[in-house]
């Protein structure tokens, strides 16, 4: 027999299927339809961006530069020295976003605000063109009655605060900004989110230095630039609390890890939970239990943050939701540990996506819900991210069959539903992203959008999972 690869193998098998089934219809089977997934009637679908990674407009009308204009001009930072210098042109472009959005049939969408569009400093002055924008854009969503949830920090810090994170006065400095711009957009918009991933603009800026500002500091300075984080969540809710209508809802977006059970008996579920609390102590478990755990001061000693009268209690600032950025699991099991559980490593044979990062546990969703709302009992959350990347090509008639793409998200939603039908208070879905943009340190080699963009030419193209989440939206259901 001729030697085979196995892409031709699959090509002849597909070809022979489809021979066989042609005109062939099979019988129903005995006990009826297709389950279909329904969400709940109101559940809210969205899509969800960030600042730095679709606007561009770098310059544009007194925007100051942030700590990712100057990492990514740094050279080696990111990849084939990549920067948000145009990205997407949302900046310009932000109409036809909006109808992107509008045909897609989303109720929502997740956007950012840039800090040094609207304070160039970071501090002081502001610079009433910058807010122009977003005040642009808010009204053209309005005008489609798409519903704006609002992040005010994802990871742009403006360069000119003295020492980033790792000063203090930069929370305060957050806080300022927070209620000035809420106050500005209060009006119209009834939902905001502070911060989003506190891990990534601290570990993965300060620590790891893969992210802007690209340091690599020590442990103890990591755990304190992790406190100034979380302290400038808190002071933040408090400042847009004091300047938004009663009603408004303040949360955070946060990527809390999220620990599946080996084995869903009751001790490796207890496990995963405690995993949870445990293995996000310093972020999500401080902010919700307005202390940091015993068994993390204690692993860190000396390293322990420095922590100033009053902090713990602003950072515990009541939330009326929780976003939670779901991507990936982890694997939690029982052991006779003193914390009672331990962290499964992963095989070298997981499957994941396009990202290495990207490990494909769909059950991740469910238990990054049920180990949240079992812990800390928030009145709401918040899918505020979840999608993938994959290798998409264009092909000649235009077409982006993302097949990959859809996998990922069909089984995420599908676990996602079990969320929602055993109670837990899941309000919505935001879907990263409504099109490939600027991927960070990636730059725009990994593409997580429902629209492909030629970043040359900047016309963005629905892919095979547009038309897929289009009709998920209007059929509120997964099938
Ligand atoms: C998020 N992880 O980052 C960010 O909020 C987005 O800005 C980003 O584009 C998107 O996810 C895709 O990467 C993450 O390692 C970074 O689990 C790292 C992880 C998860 C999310």
């Amino acid at each position: 027999m001729k030697n085979l690869t196995r892409r031709q193998f699959g090509k002849g098998a597909a070809a022979t299927a489809a021979a066989a089934c042609a005109g062939v219809s099979l019988p129903r089977l005995a006990w009826g339809e297709t389950a279909t997934l329904s969400y709940p009637r109101g559940f809210l679908w969205g899509c969800a961006t960030a600042a730095y990674q679709v606007e561009g407009g770098a310059k544009d009308d007194g925007r100051g530069p942030s700590i990712w204009d100057t990492f990514a001009h740094t050279p080696g930072k990111t990849f084939h020295g990549e920067t948000g210098d145009v990205a997407d042109d949302s900046y310009h472009l932000y109409k036809e976003d909006v109808q992107l959005m509008k045909a897609l049939g989303v109720s929502t969408y997740r956007m950012s605000i840039s800090w040094s569009r609207v304070i160039p400093d970071g501090a002081g002055q502001p610079n009433p063109k910058g807010l122009d924008y977003y005040n642009r854009v808010i009204d053209e969503l309005l005008a489609n009655n798409i519903t704006p949830y609002v992040t005010l920090f994802h990871w742009d810090l403006p360069q000119a605060l003295d020492g980033g994170w790792q000063n203090r006065a930069t929370a305060k400095s957050f806080a300022d900004y927070a209620g000035y711009v809420t106050k500005k957009l209060g009006d119209r918009v009834h939902h905001f989110m502070t911060t989003n991933e506190f891990v990534c603009f601290t570990d993965l800026g300060y620590r790891y230095g893969q992210f802007a500002p690209g340091l690599k500091l020590s442990d103890g300075e990591c755990n304190q630039i992790r406190h100034h984080a979380i302290l400038a969540h808190g002071l933040g809710v408090q400042a847009i609390r004091a300047n938004t209508p009663s009603g408004t809802q303040v949360g955070l977006a946060e990527n809390a890890v999220v620990f599946v059970p080996v084995i869903e008996t009751p001790e490796h579920v207890a496990a995963a939970r405690a995993a949870t609390r445990i293995g996000n102590a310093p972020f999500l478990t401080a902010v919700m239990e307005g202390k940091y755990p015993n068994e993390y001061l204690q692993h860190e000693g000396a390293n322990a943050p420095k922590v100033q009268e009053g902090d713990m209690k602003a950072i515990g600032s009541p939330v009326d939701f929780v976003g939670a950025n779901i991507y990936v699991p982890l694997y939690a099991r029982a052991d006779d540990s003193p914390q009672g559980f331990a962290v499964e490593p992963m095989p070298s044979s997981y499957p994941h996506m396009y990202s290495p990062w990207l490990t494909l546990g769909p059950e991740c969703i469910y238990w990054g819900v049920r180990n949240v709302c079992d812990l800390w009992k928030p009145k709401a959350i918040y899918i505020t991210e979840n999608g993938t990347s994959s290798d998409d090509v264009l092909t000649p008639a235009g077409r982006v069959e993302d097949v990959d793409r859809i996998m990922y998200l069909r089984d995420h939603l599908t676990h996602l539903h079990r969320a929602v039908k055993e109670g837990y208070p899941v309000q919505g879905y935001f879907l990263w992203s409504l099109m490939d943009n600027f991927e960070w340190a990636d730059g725009f080699s990994k593409r997580f959008g429902l629209h492909y963009v030629d970043f040359k030419t900047l016309k963005r193209t629905p892919k095979l999972s547009a038309e897929w989440y289009k009709d998920v939206i209007a059929k509120n259901a997964v099938v």
